[in-house]
């Protein structure tokens, strides 16, 4: 029997974090199609990030991507955040669209740009402490593109230092995510290319150095609930970049290829009992044709309604199942709730947050869209290398 009282609270507490990056105009290498009403800096980025939050009640902080979210002042960035209702999350180091980075960050063989890679870092360690975030998020585009281009364990010997390094400098109560890519911009290899790799470093490191899964870093047909399940059994899932995918890094909609990949995943959150947890729901996408306020919160009711149903399996007769070796028992509870219609529950819990209970009909009467397309004029768009 399920404790619907015990679903809301779990759903009420749940923390979602959109990225600033999703804020801004972002394309393919074929085209970036600007949108009207786009903020031209971070302090605009929050405010459309405020507005998800406002919505849908689960989405009180932004991460930030440094040098593409730079400002002359963080405190202040922090002070705006805080006047919106909101907080900065997740700094994440931008070490690969810099001409140097040409042949990696800090795996690069000269020990120049590996300097100027960790130094960043170290600054990007300095915004989090300024901004009140405890997050630091590492993705390295690091790796080669022919057989021999590198020596695969040298590189690894530079990261492994690199990361004592930073990880050496950040403060009590910081944790560093260490997120993995299998492949891109490098396609010979990437030097964390998965879970194990990004674990070891980890291991190395210390308590404070966890995994971050980004759904759409994985070889197609992954069970990436299987690695879910795995890190969190040794503590060591720091948290996740959503996102979805039909075939790569397609950084779409999160729940929208694969709603039932999501499920998966959050029902081993539920039954490590991680969903208001340090776990970190973060989501890593980009709204290339649609308009991304509403993109954005139709990403964070995703992951709500995938929540709420992972919330809704009767684990106890799950158990049952499972140990009478009842293949098809286990598998019927699992899909109960998968197709439990859990709209219904998440708009009364809306209303009882004060919320509407339809956050993007409530988005769209809003008249927020024509606001900024009105006042946000001039000025320079941000937007991927901006
Ligand atoms: C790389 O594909 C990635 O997933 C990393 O998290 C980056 O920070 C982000 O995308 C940039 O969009
Ligand atoms: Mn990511």
């Amino acid at each position: 029997m399920t404790d619907i009282d015990a679903v809301k609270r779990a759903l009420r507490e749940q923390r979602i974090e959109t990225p600033s990056w999703a804020y801004g105009n972002s394309g393919t290498r074929f085209k970036v199609f600007p949108q009207p009403g786009v903020p031209r800096n971070a302090y605009e980025k929050l405010e459309d990030a405020a507005v998800v939050h406002r919505f849908t009640g689960v989405a009180p902080s932004v991460a930030l991507h440094i040098p593409w979210d730079r400002v002359d002042d963080y405190a202040d960035l922090r002070r705006h955040a805080e006047s919106l209702g909101i907080s900065i999350g997740a700094i994440n180091p931008n070490v690969f669209q810099e001409n140097e980075y040409r042949l990696g960050s800090v795996c690069n063989p000269d020990p120049a740009v590996r300097r100027k890679a960790i130094d960043h870092i170290l600054e990007c360690i300095q915004i989090a402490e300024v901004t009140g975030s405890n997050i630091l998020s590492l993705w390295f585009a690091d790796g080669t593109n022919y057989p021999g281009q590198d020596d695969f364990i040298a590189r690894q010997d530079r990261l492994a230092e690199a990361l004592r390094e930073v990880y050496d400098r950040m403060p009590d109560g910081m944790r560093m995510l260490l997120e993995y890519k299998l492949f891109e911009p490098a396609f010979y290899h990437t030097d964390i290319p998965d879970w194990g790799t990004s674990y070891a470093h980890c291991l190395a490191l210390g308590e404070r150095a966890q995994v971050l899964v980004d759904t759409g870093h994985h070889a197609p047909g992954t069970n990436i609930e299987f690695i879910v399940a795995v890190l969190l059994r040794v503590g060591r899932l720091g948290g996740f970049h959503f996102n979805s995918r039909f075939y790569a890094d397609d950084d779409l909609m999160v729940g929208a290829a694969d709603p039932f990949q999501l499920f998966r995943i959050m029902l081993e959150i539920v039954k490590a009992g991680a969903v208001n947890s340090s776990v970190a729901f973060m989501l890593d996408q980009c709204h290339n044709i649609e308009p991304k306020i509403p993109a954005m919160i139709r990403s964070v009711l995703n992951v709500q309604e995938a929540t709420a149903k992972a919330l809704l399996v009767d684990l106890d007769a799950l158990r049952q199942a499972q140990e009478n070796g009842d293949v098809l028992g286990a598998n019927e509870v699992l899909m109960d709730a998968y197709h439990t219609d859990v709209r219904p529950l998440l708009a009364s819990l809306r209303e009882e947050m004060g919320i509407d209970p339809d956050p993007l009909a409530a988005y769209r009467r809003s008249g927020y869209a024509e606001k900024i397309i009105q006042e946000r004029q001039g000025g320079t768009q941000a937007g991927w290398g901006a």
